[in-house]
């Protein structure tokens, strides 16, 4: 009998600057209610969902930074969240920016957490690929300085068992690495859920928008083939004051094929019932890993960073 797992992205238009936490848990309550009603066990919100994307801002006033991060899930503006998924029995996973006292000290990261239908967190992680820039780019339109605000995560990426399967999790950029899916791959993922905040223009140079959404898809699709794992992304999308981000939410099978994806940049849910036996035949055959991989060949892969050039 498959082991069948009904899953829903759900897409977050923008947050405002102005929003409040309780305005926005109240959109995503919405969002689960809906997710709920179409029979899903897991939704998927995106990255940073409790607030706008402030890493487009230079902010210096630590404080204000502070803010934007939660200091523990579930926090009094997200406990009506974490209570309405466990009374319908949903489980889900959320993006948000954690602040942890650890090791003697603050900690900040880009994180994410997998809560189950008991309303129990299963898993948590931080993201590791964090783009962007360290300072702000004088007279820029906008920045992204996530290396400036959020630490590299120190979690790896794990998989858990739950739902029925094999689940991992990443965030927004980490999709564009296949390192990413090739890790949670080698542990038998057999769903990776991530949220995104992609920004509809770029800082560096000018490119067209249907391009990004073309990437975002291509990086979705070719880890979830290689790996033979479905992929959940969810989408933080639509105008932030001004500041536009593309939509694309997206259930991703583990042939590479689009099950589903959102048609608009607002809130909305896209599900699908995912057959979690659906990447068997690519598992054990084309990507049959044991079988095929040739390690003592991809040395280069985790002893060294950047390109070393041959020479001249
Ligand atoms: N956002 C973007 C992303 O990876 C980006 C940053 C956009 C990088 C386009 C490269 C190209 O989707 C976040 N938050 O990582």
């Amino acid at each position: 009998m498959s082991r069948t797992l009904k899953v829903a992205a759900a897409q977050v238009g923008g947050i405002q600057r102005a929003e409040s936490r309780q305005a926005v848990v109240k959109r995503l309550i919405a969002l689960l209610r809906e997710a709920h009603a179409a029979g899903c066990e897991l939704v998927v919100f995106p990255e940073l969902t409790l607030t706008t994307f402030f890493p487009r801002y230079f902010i210096e006033d630590p404080r204000e930074i502070d803010a934007y991060f939660e200091r523990a899930l579930p926090s009094a503006a997200t406990q009506p969240l974490f209570d309405e998924a466990k009374k319908l029995g949903i489980g889900f996973h959320l993006g948000y920016a954690e602040l942890a006292e650890e090791g003697g000290g603050i900690r900040h990261y880009n994180s994410a957490i997998l809560v189950g239908r008991n309303g129990r967190i299963v898993g948590k992680y931080r993201k590791i690929h964090l783009p962007g820039h360290q300072e702000p780019i004088p007279d820029a339109p906008f920045q992204h300085l996530e290396k400036r605000y959020f630490e590299v995560g120190d979690l790896g990426f794990p998989v858990w068992r739950a739902f029925g399967g094999i689940i991992g999790m990443c965030i927004c950029n980490d999709r564009r690495w296949p390192e990413t899916y090739r890790v949670m791959g080698l542990q038998g993922v057999e769903m990776i859920v991530l949220g995104f905040n992609t920004p509809d223009s770029n800082i560096f140079h000018s490119e067209p928008v249907h391009r990004r959404m073309f990437h975002h898809m291509l990086s979705l699709q070719a880890g979830a083939y290689q790996n033979g794992t479905w992929v959940v992304a969810a989408a933080k999308s639509g105008k932030e004051d001004g500041h536009g981000l593309i939509g694309g939410s997206a259930i991703v099978a583990p042939t590479g094929e689009v099950a589903a994806q959102a048609v608009s940049e607002g809130d909305e849910i896209i599900s699908y019932a995912c057959d979690l036996d659906l990447g068997r035949n690519i598992k054990e055959v084309v990507f049959n890993f044991a079988k095929h991989r040739r390690i003592e060949h991809y040395k280069l892969i985790t002893e060294q960073t950047g390109v070393v050039l041959p020479p001249e």
